[in-house]
C-alpha cells in the first residue's frame, strides 16, 4: 500500500475505541487496550514518535439507560465509571499517554466546533424524519429506549444498532414494530425534525480511502459493502438531555448524537497530551492536519464506525484521515460469551487479584490467536500457556543461562558474540519490525518466544557445562551468546511484558528503563557483571485451576437464582450456546493450507518422558524417515497401545525442544483429551493428507 514503513518521520497516534463509562472491565475487555498498549510501546521500540490515547465514552444511551436503572444522574453515573477505568488500566500497564472523557471540556469544545465546520462546508441539512416515541412516558427514544425488528435482517435489534443479526447500525425511524424499554408498550413514530450529515455526498472519496486502508483485513473488507452500496446519509442529533449540545441556539433541545463526539475524543485527548508535554514534544495538530499516522485499535462491531463515518467527518471537517484500523475479534470464556449481568466473567479487577500478574494475561490476550481472530479464555488454556511458554520456553532459557554466566563468571563472559547469534538477533528484530508493519501483535511477541526457543536449543546443543573444565573459552563464548540472547529478549519482548522485561533488564544488570531502549539495542553488550537471578515466571498449579474454574460455576450459579434470567445485555449477544470455540473469522487460501505437509505417519514406540507430567516421546515412521515427536498426551492414552497406531502429523513444522527432547513434527489430535487423528482405511505411512 501506499504508506512508509513505521518508523516514519511523523508523528503517530495509536488509539483505543473508548469503553462506555457503564460497567465493570473485565478481562475480555481488556484485549483491545493490552493490543493498543502493546502496539504503542512496538512503535516507539522502533524509534516511531507515538502518542497513545483513549478516553471514557460518557454520553449516548447506553449510559443514561443505566444511570436510569440506578436513580442517579448521567453525569455522576459515568464519571464514577470513569474513574474506575482511568485506575484499572494502569494495573495491566496499559499505559496511555492521556486518558480522558467525552464530557470535558476540551472534547465539548472540539466537538462543537467540527460540526460548526461541518456545517459551514455545506454537509449538514435538516430533515423531517419519524422518530420512536413513548406516549405512556411522554418521551422520545433515541437508541437504545427503543428495541424491534431490524429492518435488514429481521433479527431483534437494539436502538441504533443490530447486534443480535447483521451488525449494521440503525437510523432512528428504522427499527420495524418498535417498543419502548422504558414501559415496554410498543411505541409510536412521530414526525421531528433533524440535523443530518451527508456522508453520501463523500462517497468517492471513501471509496479510494477504503483501498488506502491498512490494518486488519476485516476493517477493509467488512465495509466495502456499505461504500459501494447506496450510502445512507447519518442523523448526528438525538432527543435527549444527556451529551453534548447541538452549537448553536437553533437546535437547542438537541445533543449531538454520541458517535460524533466519541471519536473526537481521540483527537481530544491527543490535544490535551500536548497541553501537559507540550508541543515540541508531541504536536497533535500536526499529527491530526498534516502528517500524522493514526492508527485506531478497535473491536469488530464497530469498524462501521471507524470506517465509513468518521472518516468522512475527519475529512468534511478538514482533519487527515487514519492510516489503519486494526480489529479485534471477540473473546469467549469457556467458549461462551462473557456476561455482566450473570456475573460469568473474569474481571479485570478480580485476575490481579487473585494474584496473577498483570503480564501473563497481556501475553496470553496478545499472542492467543491473530488479532482478529475470536479467542478464548479459560484458566486451563490459561495455565497450559503460561507453564508451556512463559515458563517453560522463555523463563527456563533466562534462568537456567543466567545462572550459569553468574555461578561460572559473575555476570557476561568477555567475549565478541558469535555471528551464528548476532544473526539469530537480527532475525528477531527483523521479524518484530515486519510484524509491527503488518499490524500483527502476535507475531511481534512471537518474534521474543521463538527468540528464546533458540536460545534453549543453542545451550543444549553447545552443553557449556561439559566445556566450563575441557575448554573454558568455549564455555565462554556459549555463555556470552546466551546473555546476548538474554538481553535481546527483555528489549523484544518488553512490550508485551513491560515489567517482567524490566526486572530482566535489572537482573542483567542493566541501568534506566528497558522501555526507553530501542530495538537496535538488542545487539548492545550487557554490562559485565550481574547477580544472582531468579525465576521470572512462576508455574500455574492444576489445583489452581480447578480452584478457579469452581469459584466461577459457583459465582455464575449464585446469580442465576438471584436474578431474572431473561435480563440479558450486550454482552451476551455473542454466546454461544454449545461449548465450541467460535469458528474463526478468517478464511485462508487454498495455497495457505497447501503449505502445511500433513502426512500419514505409524507410530514404531512411545515412552514418557521423565520428570514431565504430560510429555511422551513418540518414534514416527512417516515413510520417507523416522521422526522423533514429542506430544502432550502422556496422561491421556496408554502410551503401549499406540505402536501399529495410524496418526496424522504435520511433518514440516519448525522443530522445537520440550524438556530437553527434540520434537521433529506434531501429532494431530482433537480436544482437550487429545482423541488422535488416524485414517479411515489403509494409507500407507509418508502419504500426503490434503
Ligand atoms: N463507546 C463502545 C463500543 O461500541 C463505544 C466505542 C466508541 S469509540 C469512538 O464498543
Ligand atoms: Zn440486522
Amino acid at each position: 500500500m501506499s504508506h512508509e514503513e513505521f518508523p516514519t518521520e511523523n508523528p503517530a497516534v495509536v488509539t483505543c475505541g473508548l469503553p462506555y463509562a457503564n460497567g465493570d472491565l473485565h478481562i475480555g475487555h481488556l484485549r483491545t487496550y493490552v493490543g493498543g498498549d502493546i502496539y504503542s510501546r512496538s512503535l516507539r521500540k522502533l524509534g516511531q514518535e507515538t502518542a497513545f490515547v483513549s478516553g471514557s465514552d460518557m454520553h449516548g444511551t447506553p449510559v443514561a439507560v443505566n444511570a436510569e436503572k440506578e436513580g442517579v444522574t448521567p453525569e455522576e453515573f459515568a464519571l464514577r465509571h470513569h474513574e474506575k477505568y482511568e485506575a484499572t488500566f494502569p494495573r495491566f500497564d496499559i499505559d496511555f499517554d492521556n486518558y480522558g472523557h467525552t464530557h470535558d471540556e476540551t472534547n465539548t469544545e472540539l466537538t462543537q466546533d467540527i460540526v460548526r465546520t461541518l456545517e459551514d462546508e455545506g454537509y449538514v441539512y435538516e430533515k423531517e424524519i419519524p422518530v420512536a416515541y413513548d406516549p405512556d412516558a411522554d418521551q422520545w427514544l433515541p437508541d437504545r429506549f427503543v428495541e424491534g425488528a431490524c429492518p435488514y435482517c429481521g433479527e431483534h435489534a437494539r436502538g441504533d444498532e443490530c447486534d443480535e443479526g447483521c451488525g449494521r447500525h440503525l437510523e432512528p425511524g428504522e427499527i420495524e414494530d418498535p417498543t419502548s424499554t422504558l414501559t415496554g408498550n410498543p411505541a409510536e413514530y412521530r414526525e421531528r425534525q433533524h440535523k443530518f450529515f451527508a456522508v453520501s455526498d463523500l462517497q468517492e472519496y471513501l471509496q479510494e480511502f477504503i483501498d488506502r486502508l491498512e490494518g486488519t483485513s476485516n476493517a477493509q473488507n467488512q465495509p466495502r459493502e456499505w461504500i459501494e452500496g447506496e450510502l445512507q446519509d447519518w442523523c448526528i442529533t438525538r432527543d435527549m438531555d444527556w451529551g453534548i449540545d447541538y452549537p448553536g441556539d437553533e437546535a437547542d433541545d438537541l445533543v449531538l448524537y454520541v458517535w460524533v463526539d466519541a471519536p473526537i475524543e481521540y483527537i481530544s485527548s491527543t490535544k490535551q497530551y500536548t497541553e501537559r508535554v507540550g508541543a515540541d514534544v508531541f504536536d497533535w495538530e500536526q499529527a491530526w492536519k498534516e502528517s500524522g499516522d493514526i492508527v485506531h485499535i478497535i473491536g469488530r462491531d464497530i469498524i462501521q464506525h471507524h470506517t465509513v463515518f468518521w472518516p468522512a467527518m475527519l475529512k468534511g471537517a478538514g482533519y487527515i484521515e487514519p492510516r489503519a484500523v486494526m480489529a479485534s475479534g471477540f473473546i469467549t470464556l469457556n467458549g461462551k460469551g462473557f456476561s455482566t449481568s450473570r456475573n460469568r466473567a473474569v474481571w479485570a479487577d478480580e485476575y490481579l487479584d487473585e494474584g496473577f500478574h498483570p503480564d501473563l494475561l497481556r501475553y496470553y490476550l496478545a499472542t492467543n490467536g491473530g488479532f482478529q481472530q475470536d479467542v478464548d479464555f479459560s484458566w486451563s488454556k490459561f495455565r497450559e500457556r503460561v507453564n508451556s511458554e512463559l515458563v517453560g520456553t522463555v523463563g527456563n532459557f533466562l534462568y537456567r543461562s543466567m545462572l550459569f554466566a553468574y555461578r561460572n563468571f559473575e555476570g557476561t563472559p568477555e567475549a565478541d558474540v558469535s555471528e551464528e547469534v548476532r544473526d539469530r538477533i537480527q532475525e528477531a528484530i527483523d521479524e518484530f519490525g515486519a510484524a509491527i508493519n503488518d499490524y500483527s501483535i502476535r507475531k511481534s511477541g512471537n518474534a521474543a518466544v521463538r527468540l528464546a526457543q533458540f536460545g534453549n536449543e543453542y545451550i543444549q546443543r553447545n552443553e557449556p557445562w561439559k566445556l566450563t573444565d575441557e575448554d573454558p573459552e568455549a564455555a565462554a563464548q556459549v555463555i556470552r551468546d546466551c546473555v546476548q540472547i538474554a538481553k535481546a529478549i527483555a528489549v523484544i519482548f518488553q512490550p508485551v511484558a513491560p515489567a517482567k522485561m524490566q526486572a530482566l533488564w535489572e537482573q542483567l544488570g542493566e541501568d534506566g528503563e528497558v522501555a526507553d531502549t530501542r530495538i537496535e539495542d538488542a545487539l548492545e553488550t550487557p554490562p559485565a557483571s550481574f547477580g544472582e537471578p531468579e525465576a521470572l515466571f512462576e508455574k500455574i498449579e492444576d489445583e489452581r485451576v480447578e480452584e478457579l474454574n469452581e469459584k466461577l460455576a459457583e459465582r455464575v450459579a449464585a446469580t442465576e437464582s438471584e436474578s431474572d434470567e431473561s435480563e440479558e445485555d450486550a454482552d451476551e449477544s455473542m454466546a454461544d450456546e454449545s461449548d465450541l470455540e467460535p469458528i474463526a473469522d478468517d478464511r485462508i487460501s487454498f495455497e495457505e493450507f497447501q503449505e502445511l505437509d500433513l502426512r500419514v505417519g505409524e507410530v514404531l514406540d512411545a515412552e514418557g518422558i521423565d520428570g514431565a507430567d504430560k510429555l511422551a516421546k513418540l518414534t514416527v515412521d512417516i515413510g520417507v524417515e523416522e521422526r522423533q515427536i514429542v506430544a502432550g498426551i502422556k496422561q491421556l492414552h496408554d502410551l503401549s497401545d499406540l505402536p501399529g497406531k495410524k496418526v496424522i502429523i504435520v511433518a514440516n513444522l519448525e522443530k522445537a525442544e520440550l524438556f530437553g527432547t527434540e520434537s521433529n513434527g506434531m501429532l494431530l489430535a482433537a480436544g482437550d483429551q487429545a482423541d488422535l487423528l488416524t485414517t479411515y482405511d489403509d494409507a500407507t505411512p509418508g502419504t500426503k493428507v490434503q
